[in-house]
């Protein structure tokens, strides 16, 4: 058994290593991996010990210390919840939030987390990554008793390592999971190296939810309709806002039930320090713009916010960018439908909307008629004009002389740096010919 000390010595020694081979800004942003063996050390303060992360949308769960362990409560019950304006769901989650809190600890710590089941069936709870004795690791049945209804159980464990991990039910996996019963697990290093100076977590997840209803659908097995960050769909979710040149961590969880999710971020291209709580080494990262975060997995990705606008982040897989209304309608490109959505409302699908002739760009417009309690395929209102984004899309606001961290609003560029139209004499000048060449083009 090490005491804190040397335990300290030997994780800061390997870290100022790390530190000094690095050659970019983002140099051992993570300290490398050191696992814990001992009794627990102690409890890990924020701000002292660790910088927290920051939960768009969503909370923490609070703990206290009792004789050197930090205690947390989880209470598994139903919970209603707002995925986006007009859509409200009643699905089921921990201390009355979908997804449940976020629990963050450090390297080290005692946890001692009472999981107390409020659901109408039997539940458990499984350390999604975490290293943990067998009789801790929340798999119904076969690790352990299944909670019942009513009943609290009582998780304990030192934290052994450090990362971005997740926590879910292991009882009646499917239900539970697509009702809305997940959440993630960060662990501080014990001496963080570098800090990033935001460090954002992001929880993905995808529903099948029928316009109209409340439920979501565990049954659903390829058609999802609803695809969350954090369990809102743009243009509910909240943007990640930060002062131009901090170094930003984004740390991805995806425990949704089939799909992979290639998260693309715009104006940087960043590095995935850590999967699955493992430590990428510095020479085995490159730069990218695109991280893939396959189900049960975690991804941190590390980058310096050194260009200030409104950049898009979000999957790229085109149907996790739409909402409800955007799945399941017919292909009318190129057919003039005028009308015919209104006919086919009124006589044979309510809430019925074709795709329309020239594409789905005017989708978004909040003046159609809507099923109740269900929400327009497409994003919302930008401010040039509407965003045809909706689903897993976020915006991170990156701005100069920021005073605060609420939303700074859109992004106004300097002159000469925004797209549009071009004049007659710039095509002119270049020899650009945009005189049509056959009626079609004409029209
Ligand atoms: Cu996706």
């Amino acid at each position: 058994m090490i005491n804190r000390r040397q335990f300290m010595q030997r994780a800061g020694g390997a870290a100022a290593v790390a530190t000094a081979a690095g050659s970019t800004l983002l140099a051992a942003t993570i300290p490398p991996k050191a696992t814990y063996t001992g009794d627990g050390l102690p409890p890990g303060q924020p701000e002292t010990d660790y910088r927290p992360v920051i939960v768009p949308d969503g909370v923490k769960l609070p703990w206290k210390i009792v004789d050197g362990a930090k205690v947390f409560h989880l209470v598994a019950e139903e919970v209603q919840h707002e995925i986006a304006p007009g859509l409200k769901i009643t699905g089921w989650g921990y201390n009355g939030h979908i997804h449940g809190p976020l629990i963050e600890a450090v390297e080290g710590d005692r946890i001692r987390i009472y999981v107390t089941n409020r659901l109408p069936e039997p539940t458990t709870v499984h350390w999604h990554g975490l290293l943990v004795p067998n009789g801790m690791d929340g798999v119904g049945g076969l690790t352990q008793h299944i909670i019942p209804t009513g009943e609290t159980f009582r998780y304990e464990f030192v934290l052994r390592q450090h990362g971005t991990y997740m926590y879910h039910p292991h009882h009646d996996e499917m239900l539970q999971m697509a009702l809305g019963m997940m959440g993630m697990f960060i662990i501080h290093p014990r001496t963080p190296a570098n800090p990033p100076d935001r460090d954002f977590a992001i929880l993905l997840s995808e529903w099948r939810i029928e316009p109209g209803a409340s439920r979501p659908d565990p049954n659903a097995m390829t058609d999802f309709n609803i695809l969350t960050m954090n369990a809102k769909v743009y243009p509910a979710t909240s943007p990640l806002v930060i002062k131009t040149g901090e170094r930003v961590r984004i740390r991805l969880g995806n425990l949704g039930a089939m799909d992979h999710h290639p998260l693309h971020l715009h104006g940087f291209q960043f590095r995935v320090t850590e999967r699955d709580g493992g430590v990428v080494p510095e020479g085995a990262q490159t730069e990218e713009i695109t991280v893939l975060v396959p189900v049960g997995t975690t991804r941190a990705i590390d980058f310096v916010a050194d260009v200030p606008g409104d950049w898009a982040f979000h999957c790229h897989m085109t149907h996790h960018v739409m909402n409800q209304m955007g799945h399941g309608s017919l292909n009318l490109i190129g057919v003039k439908t005028q009308g015919i959505d209104t006919q086919v409302r009124a006589s044979l699908i309510p809430g019925f909307m074709s795709m329309g002739q020239d594409g789905e760009g005017d989708m978004g417009d909040m003046g159609m008629p809507m099923p109740k309690n269900s929400i327009p395929m497409l994003g919302g209102q930008g401010q040039y004009d509407p965003i045809t984004m909706g689903g897993m899309f976020t915006i991170l606001k990156v701005r100069d002389n920021l005073t605060s961290y609420a939303d700074p609003g859109w992004y106004q560029p300097p002159p000469g740096t925004l797209a549009v139209a071009a004049t007659e004499s710039e095509l002119r000048r270049d020899g650009i010919d945009v005189t049509p060449k056959t009626p079609a083009q004409a029209t």
